[in-house]
């Protein structure tokens, strides 16, 4: 199984198949968890774009992994086990770039983009896959007004050889972390503390400008960032960035277990109460500027990607319980780290 949203993407550029729209994250839904074979938790980095994987299968014996990308930053990883492909955004290109068969490749490979997208973008930052489709949320201001909040979602599609702009939401807030649940976008509202969701988000096949269907208050978080959501466990988690001038130490993550029944019964700007999640925070955690955050829920593992702390470190919390200044079991240093991807196969 992977975690969250199973994708067969790539498989789909090398070898079309009819599974193009069939592979969504239903076939997380049984209560059977396979064993696993591997687990690696990719990270992008906005101090040299290269990407950096982790083999986590053993906490104990952990390796890490770097691939020299011609990018100078990069954001938004992620990665297809099935097909051995690593995709993030570009920083620096301002579009998608994709590496297939880096799963053989010794630490500090130069490689080179097998499937790279058009250029398109100011600011890229997370991307959230499904089938065929990338999107992109790109935190630039919009209209040239910075006192009116806005952000966009660039929504790429594959067609096998390169990725092409299929169309652009523009929305009333400004965007930063993303993903899919079933068909339901689900966004960070970057520079405040709330939750936002599209449902049936890539129904708006043209450029449009768009709401979200609701956005919710998540009590207790100062300005998110980052999100996942583990479907296996209907656990979400976000990330607080506190105040982005502190970079060392204001920093959090919150943990929302049952997330879709507690989401569920909040009304369109309604909140959330810090009581219904546990938050983890304080000097002990090195959270300074938590950006992004993935999730293994067969060890209760929250991985971060710190841009901050001690100019950037990912950090994995084992234990979590009832929350508080939890110190790392994982420190890694990873300079500017911008995205986490966790891959279990
Ligand atoms: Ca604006
Ligand atoms: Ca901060
Ligand atoms: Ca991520």
């Amino acid at each position: 199984m992977k975690a969250l949203n199973s994708i067969k993407l790539f498989g789909l550029l090398i070898t079309v198949s009819l599974f193009a729209f069939s592979c969504n994250s239903d076939d997380d839904s049984g209560s059977q968890t396979p064993p696993t074979n591997s687990t690696k938790l990719f990270a992008s980095n906005n101090t040299d774009g290269n990407i950096t994987y982790y083999d986590v299968t053993d906490a104990s014996n952990i390796t890490t992994t770097t691939l020299l990308t011609t990018s100078l930053a990069a954001d938004g990883i992620f990665y297809d086990a099935d097909n051995d492909v690593v995709l993030q955004a570009s920083r620096s290109g301002f579009n998608l770039e994709a590496f297939t068969g880096i799963s053989a490749l010794p630490n500090n490979t130069s490689i080179v983009s097998a499937l790279i997208g058009t250029v398109d973008m100011q600011s890229p930052r997370e991307t959230a896959v499904k089938g065929n489709i990338v999107v992109v949320a790109d935190n630039a201001d919009v209209d040239g007004d910075m006192n009116t909040l806005d952000g966009r979602f660039f929504v790429y599609e594959s067609n096998g050889t390169e990725f092409t702009l299929r169309n652009t939401i523009t929305t009333d807030f400004k965007v930063w972390g993303i993903t899919f649940i079933g068909n339901d976008l689900y966004a960070v509202v970057d520079a405040d503390n709330e939750l936002a969701v599209f449902t049936n988000f890539l129904n708006n096949t043209s450029d449009a400008t768009l709401s979200a269907s609701k956005r919710v208050v998540i009590e207790g978080i100062v300005r998110t960032h980052g999100l996942t959501y583990d479907l296996n466990s209907n656990t979400m988690i976000m990330t607080d960035i506190g105040d982005a001038t502190n970079t060392q130490d204001d920093g959090g993550f919150h943990v929302i277990s049952n997330f879709a029944s507690k989401f569920n019964a909040i009304a369109d700007g309604g909140t959330l109460a810090v009581s219904d999640q546990v938050r983890v925070s304080g000097s002990s955690t090195l959270l300074g500027n938590p950006v992004d955050v993935a999730y293994d829920n067969a060890t209760g593992t929250v991985f971060i990607a710190e841009a901050g702390n001690g100019g950037g470190r990912i950090l994995a919390f084992n234990n979590i319980g009832s929350g508080g200044d939890i110190t790392p079991t994982l420190n890694n240093t990873l300079s500017a780290a911008s995205s986490v991807y966790l891959s279990k196969d």
